[in-house]
C-alpha cells in the first residue's frame, strides 16, 4: 500500500508540522534524535512538542504535558517510533496509551536495538490505532546522524570544503584566502554550530591557525579536534584556547614527545587523547571514541591529507562542498589527498547530489556511497 491510500492529506499536514518543530533542535539533541510531536482531536492541534536536548524529556512527554485530559481519545503524529525502554526517560509507548490515545501515526521506526518496533508493538498490543510510514524519506533525512550512530557506533561524518572549479584547496603556493564567497564562509559557520565537534588534520593548523569557534549570533562553539599523529602542532596554537566553552582535543600515538602531551594537558580545556599506534592515529577507534562520548555529528574541516584517509577507510559520510566559479591551475592541492582511484571504476560514488547557488558559489551536497 502506497502513502497516498493509507494518509489523508491532512495527516501529512501534521506530519509536516511535527517534523519542523523537531527540527527547532538541530545540532542539539546529539547523540539523541530529532524528534517532534503533534497530537490532534476533532481537527484540532491539542497539544505538540518537540525533544530539547538528550537527558531531557521526549517530545510526546512534552505534547501530552500540553494537552492534559484532552488527549483522550485523539490522534498523535509523531517524526518516530516511540520509544518502549528505559532510558533517561520511561517509555513514551508507554505514556501514550496511558494518555488515552486512540491513533498513533509514525514517520518511521527506531532503529535503536532498545527500540526498534517495540514501541509499535507495545500500541498495537494496547489496542491503539498505529499507521507507519508517513514521511519516512524526509524523517530519515532529518535524523541522518542519529540513524548511522546507533547502529554503527560511529559519527557521522561530513566533509566541508571550499575549493575553485578546477577543484583546488589552495594555489600551488598555499594562499587559500579567501576561495569561497563571504555567503560561503557563514553558510560553513551555520555548519559549525550543528556540529558535536569539528575535525581538522595538524596541517591545516599549522598552515592556517584556525580557531574553529562558531561565530555565529546565538551560536555554540563545537569540540575541537586536532588529529596530530606526531604532536607536531605549535603550543602557541590559536585552537587550544580559542573556546573556554568546550574542549580541545588533540589526538595523537606514541610517535609524539610525552613532555609535550603532558604540558599540552596541563592547558585549559585541552584533552590529549594518546593511542598506541605509530605515528597514524587509527581513524575508526578516534571514531568511535568520539561517538562514546556522545559526540556523533562531526564536520570535517580538512586537510586534505586527513580527509583522504578517512575516504580511503570509509569513515565519510558526506561531502558539503563549495565550490567557487574560478580557476587558479598548477599544481594546488585537491581536497582528498592520498586518496586514489586508479581507474574510473574505482572512483567514489555520491548520491543524492544536491546543488545550490544562493551564496554566489556552487554549492553541493551530497552522500558517500561506502560500498
Ligand atoms: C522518543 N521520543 O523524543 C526521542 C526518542 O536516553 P533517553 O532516555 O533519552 O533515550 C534515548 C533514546 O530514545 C534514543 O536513542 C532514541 O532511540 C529514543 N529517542 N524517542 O520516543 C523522543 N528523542
Ligand atoms: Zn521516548
Amino acid at each position: 500500500m502506497n502513502e497516498e491510500t493509507v494518509f489523508t492529506p491532512s495527516d501529512r499536514e501534521y506530519m509536516q508540522r511535527a517534523l519542523r518543530l523537531a527540527r527547532q533542535a538541530e545540532g542539539r539533541t546529539g547523540p539523541n534524535p530529532m524528534v517532534g510531536c503533534v497530537i490532534v482531536r476533532d481537527g484540532e492541534i491539542v497539544g505538540e512538542g518537540f525533544h530539547h536536548k538528550a537527558g531531557t524529556p521526549h517530545a510526546e512527554l512534552h505534547a501530552l504535558a500540553a494537552a492534559e485530559n484532552r488527549a483522550q481519545g485523539a490522534t498523535a503524529y509523531v517524526t518516530l517510533e516511540p520509544c518502549s525502554h528505559y532510558g533517561r526517560t520511561p517509555p513514551c509507548a508507554d505514556a501514550l496509551i496511558r494518555a488515552g490515545l486512540q491513533k498513533v501515526v509514525i514517520a518511521m521506526p527506531d532503529p535503536n536495538p532498545l527500540v526498534a518496533g517495540r514501541g509499535i508493538e507495545r500500541l498495537l498490543e494496547a489496542g491503539l490505532d498505529v499507521k507507519v510510514g508517513l514521511m519516512a524519506d524526509e524523517a530519515g533525512r532529518l535524523n541522518e546522524v542519529f540513524l548511522k550512530s546507533i547502529v554503527t557506533g560511529l559519527p557521522f561524518v561530513t566533509y566541508k570544503s571550499a575549493l575553485t572549479l578546477d577543484g583546488r584547496i589552495s594555489t600551488e603556493s598555499g594562499d587559500s584566502r579567501w576561495v569561497s564567497s563571504p555567503q560561503s564562509r557563514e553558510a560553513s559557520q551555520r555548519l559549525r554550530n550543528l556540529a558535536d565537534v569539528i575535525m581538522v588534520g595538524s596541517g591545516t593548523v599549522r598552515q592556517d591557525n584556525p580557531r574553529l569557534t562558531c561565530r555565529l549570533p546565538g551560536g555554540r562553539d563545537p569540540v575541537r579536534l586536532v588529529v596530530d599523529g606526531t604532536l607536531s602542532l605549535p603550543e602557541d596554537a590559536q585552537v587550544l584556547s580559542s573556546s573556554p566553552s568546550a574542549p580541545c582535543i588533540i589526538a595523537t600515538t606514541a610517535a609524539a614527545s610525552r613532555d609535550k602531551a603532558e604540558r599540552l594537558r596541563r592547558l585549559r580545556a585541552v584533552e590529549v587523547w594518546l593511542y598506541e599506534t605509530s605515528r597514524y592515529v587509527p581513524l575508526e577507534t578516534l571514531l568511535r571514541d568520539l561517538a562514546a562520548r556522545g559526540w556523533t555529528a562531526v564536520l570535517l574541516e580538512g586537510g586534505g591529507g586527513l580527509a583522504g584517509q578517512l575516504l580511503t577507510g570509509g569513515l565519510l559520510d558526506k561531502i558539503e562542498f563549495f565550490l567557487a566559479p574560478k580557476f587558479v591551475g598548477g599544481n594546488g592541492p585537491s581536497p582528498f589527498s592520498g586518496f586514489t582511484a586508479a581507474r574510473m571504476s574505482d572512483a567514489v560514488h555520491l548520491t543524492g547530489i544536491e546543488v545550490s547557488r544562493e551564496t554566489g558559489d556552487i554549492h553541493v551536497t551530497g552522500y558517500v556511497s561506502n560500498r
